[in-house]
């Protein structure tokens, strides 16, 4: 019991070490009625990629399921997100995009 709390005692004092997770990961994840050419389009404009780079990626999220848009800041990662999911909303298309903090 001791023990169990010097355990948890060390990894909270790494915690507040290494202060608050800095990087987060973009993703996209699949849906059946998003057209292809607007995910490219999305990549492209919201992400900076070149054209052959967003058709990989889009074929990617489109045959697994999901794909890494870009690691950014916290900030800036989920003005990406709202963006993306803004864009799809005002062409009605239901393209979904999250955010996930990398460990
Ligand atoms: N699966 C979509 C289609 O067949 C394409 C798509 C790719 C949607 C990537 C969302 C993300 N039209």
């Amino acid at each position: 019991m001791a023990q169990q709390h010097q355990i948890e005692r060390e990894l909270l004092e790494k915690e507040v070490r290494s202060g608050p997770p800095s990087m987060y990961t973009v993703v996209l994840l699949n849906d059946d009625f998003t057209p292809m050419e607007f995910v490219v389009a999305v990549l492209q404009g919201f992400f900076g990629m070149q054209l052959e780079q967003a058709t990989v990626v889009m074929l990617k999220v489109h045959t697994e399921g999901r794909g890494i848009c870009g690691v950014y800041p916290k900030d800036i990662a989920a003005t990406k997100v709202a963006q993306v999911i803004e864009h799809a909303r005002q062409h009605q298309h239901p393209l979904q995009c999250i955010m996930e903090v990398n460990e």
